[in-house]
């Protein structure tokens, strides 16, 4: 017997081009969108460009969460671009303090068995409720919202079968860290993973967005949970039950590979500096000192978490030696430990209450002191992501975390011998919308407000039809976008590219050596290529699109890499610059920086199939021709060599 899996299901129900077979391009319909500010002033930009009236969706939300902090003119002058842009274009609008955009959607917008598409690479939180909902960059989006189909290719499923009952003081992070552990950050594109199994059940939906949430660092298209009697009391007390429908795979589904979790089996948990895969057992670390504990992010900032640690906090104190910050996720949540009284907990136990926002997650302040250890339930500690760089960033479980801002030490929460707080969800969440204004009814006048710290993005240049370029960087695995195009002091320059462009690759920059900014655009004056080598995974982690416009901006049309991550090759794709796999190996680490590559007859080789040669000739005149191979389907080809989607779409 043969079944159907979920996620199988709800794409077959949004079909509109292709076969659901593994691996085959298809188009989906998106039912909604989501944008957040650091990505959504492009993607708005494009949208603009594309010449769109008026979004096509059920349902577009914009969200500023993540620039938050106005240091200067340049965030407040995305966030007035992004309301008045909105409520041109039919989109609602959640204004800044209303919370992280994953967090909210799941409260107040997130629909079993929709499809949702969003510029942030932690959309599949929604997957906690039963959707599919996959991360992209800001252009795709800008598409969906435009109406056209969302192409992809049809994932593998790996289900994922959990079985008994997390244990008092492990978490759902805990189930994640532990995932992250058997399948890692590399290696998973391609895929997706669904959750089934009678251990489903004992998890409630914040605890399976967290799951859902944090898969993103597997590197898989989505993750999905059933929507259940769970799901149901959930939407209910949100006073949207109506958009319930109970959702599973078939009986007998079949999945490309089964992995079993026992939750009775699952132990605390930390992702060590400074890779989400690198997971050690809390037993296992030694009770490490701490200096500072960071509770938030679209990752563990629901009301259940929250409560959580207001309970441990209540008539306590925070170490001594630790500073305890806590970001509440929304302001639903952030109002509701207000009115309960948890939020005095909180204050008087001494920890600092920031915005419902990214804010520390994305760098924005709150950095750690050199050498400091900070634990945080955020979902990534790429290195220098804190702000600081060297960091010594730990993510844990909300309920390690609130243990180590006691005792100063990060050690398996159960060894605290505390009472494991009781949770019951809420009868009703409070529901107040009003930081979410809706678009006005079309036709309504709505100029858009455009500062001059908001500027379109470049121009590009069809494709060359000779590459003569030169390799003005060589990296090693598992680069992030983090690496390529930094947030944190950088992130205000999100609509500027000019300004922006000169931290490309700013991780990387040697004291007293010229910036790679500076090499490729000498490269780029010369009118040569720039061409990046690298590793295993190259573009982990956000889905910023200014990780390919940057670089496009500095001239770079070429990478070389191992492999490449789904959401950063389809941005590099839909801004021209041309992604390869090597062949063999060898090849990786015989080119180094410096090294000059060409490419004879582009369009021909890659319209001709999927292996492309290339010569290269090293520093000391060396020459060799190898080969790469391009997983490009005939329209990415159309668009590379067009110079980006923008030279398509309309500009
Ligand atoms: C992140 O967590 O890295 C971000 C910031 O949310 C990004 C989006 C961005 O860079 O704006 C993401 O995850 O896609
Ligand atoms: Fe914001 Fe951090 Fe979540 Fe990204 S991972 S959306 S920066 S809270």
């Amino acid at each position: 017997m043969s079944g159907k899996t979920l996620i199988g299901k709800i794409l077959a129900a949004h079909l509109v081009e292709g076969e659901l077979v593994v691996g085959q391009e298809i188009k989906i319909r998106i039912d909604q969108t989501l944008c957040q500010d650091a990505t959504g002033t492009m993607a708005f930009l494009e949208l603009e460009a594309m010449g769109v009236e008026r979004v096509r969706t059920e349902l577009s939300v914009a969200y500023i969460d993540h620039n938050t902090c106005q240091f200067g003119p340049e965030n407040p002058n995305d966030h007035l671009y992004l309301q008045s842009v909105a409520a041109a274009k039919g989109v609602y609008f959640s204004r800044p303090g209303n919370g992280i955009c994953h967090q909210v959607h799941l409260e107040r917008f997130d629909i079993p068995g929709k499809t949702l598409l969003g510029s942030d690479s932690h959309t599949p939180t929604g997957g906690g409720i039963g959707m599919v909902a996959i991360g992209a960059g800001g252009l795709d989006v800008a598409l969906a919202m435009a109406g056209v189909p969302f192409s992809l290719r049809v994932p593998k499923v790996i289900g994922i079968k959990l079985t008994g009952k997390l244990r008092p003081w492990v978490a759902a992070k805990d189930v994640i860290l532990h995932l992250l552990s058997m399948l890692s950050t590399k290696g998973n594109v391609g895929t997706a993973v669904e959750y089934f199994g009678p251990g489903v059940a004992s998890l409630s939906v914040p605890e399976r967005a967290t799951i859902t949430n944090m898969g993103t660092e597997l590197g898989v298209t989505t993750s999905v949970f059933p929507s259940d009697a769970k799901t149901r009391a959930f939407l209910r007390a949100q006073g949207r039950e109506h958009a319930w429908r109970a959702l599973a795979a078939d009986a007998h589904a079949v999945y490309d590979r089964v992995l079993e979790i026992d939750l009775g089996g699952v132990e605390p948990m930390a992702a060590c500096p400074s890779s989400p895969d690198n997971v050690r057992r809390l037993a296992e670390l030694g009770g490490i000192k701490v200096d500072q504990v960071i509770i938030g992010s679209c990752t563990n900032s629901s009301f259940k978490d929250l409560m959580m640690v207001a309970q441990v906090l209540k008539g306590r104190h925070v170490h001594p030696e630790v500073s305890l910050a806590i970001a509440p996720g929304s302001r639903q949540v952030l109002d509701m430990l207000a009115r309960n009284g948890a939020l005095a907990d909180l204050i008087a136990a001494g920890a600092r209450i920031l915005e419902s926002a990214c804010g520390p997650c994305i760098g924005q302040g709150i950095s750690p002191a050199n050498d400091a250890v900070s634990v945080r339930t955020f979902n990534r500690n790429f290195a220098g992501r804190t702000g600081t760089k060297g960091d010594r960033c730990y993510l844990t479980s909300p309920e390690t975390a609130v243990m180590a801002a006691l005792t100063g030490r990060l050690t398996d929460p159960r060894e605290g011998g505390l009472a494991y707080p009781v949770w019951r969800q809420p009868r009703h969440f409070l529901i107040d919308d009003s930081m979410v204004i809706p678009p006005p009814p079309p036709g309504t006048a709505t100029p858009i407000v455009r500062k001059d710290t908001i500027g379109a993005p470049p121009a590009c240049s069809p494709y060359p039809v000779t590459v003569d370029g030169d390799v003005l960087l060589k990296v090693g695995d598992k680069i992030t976008t983090d690496h390529i195009m930094p947030a944190g002091e950088f992130l205000k320059y999100r609509s500027n590219i000019p300004a922006y462009a000169k931290a490309v690759f700013h991780p990387l920059n040697q004291e007293g050596q010229p910036t790679f900014a500076a090499r490729a655009a000498d490269v780029r004056d010369r009118g040569r290529q720039g061409v990046v080598v690298a590793g295993e995974s190259y573009g982990q982690g956000s889905s910023r699109e200014h990780a390919a416009i940057c670089p496009m901006y500095l001239g770079v049309r070429l990478i070389l890499a191992l492999s490449i991550e789904r959401i950063h090759a389809a941005n590099l794709v839909n801004f021209g610059i041309l992604p390869l796999i090597f062949q063999n190996r060898a090849d990786y680490e015989r080119l180094v920086q410096g090294a000059h590559v060409t490419i004879a007859d582009v369009p021909g080789q890659l319209r001709s199939g999927a292996a492309v040669t290339l010569a290269a000739v090293l520093p000391d005149g060396t020459l060799f021709h190898f080969s790469c191979r391009h997983a490009l389907t005939a329209e990415e080809v159309a668009l590379v060599l067009a110079g980006g989607r923008l030279n398509v779409t309309g500009r």
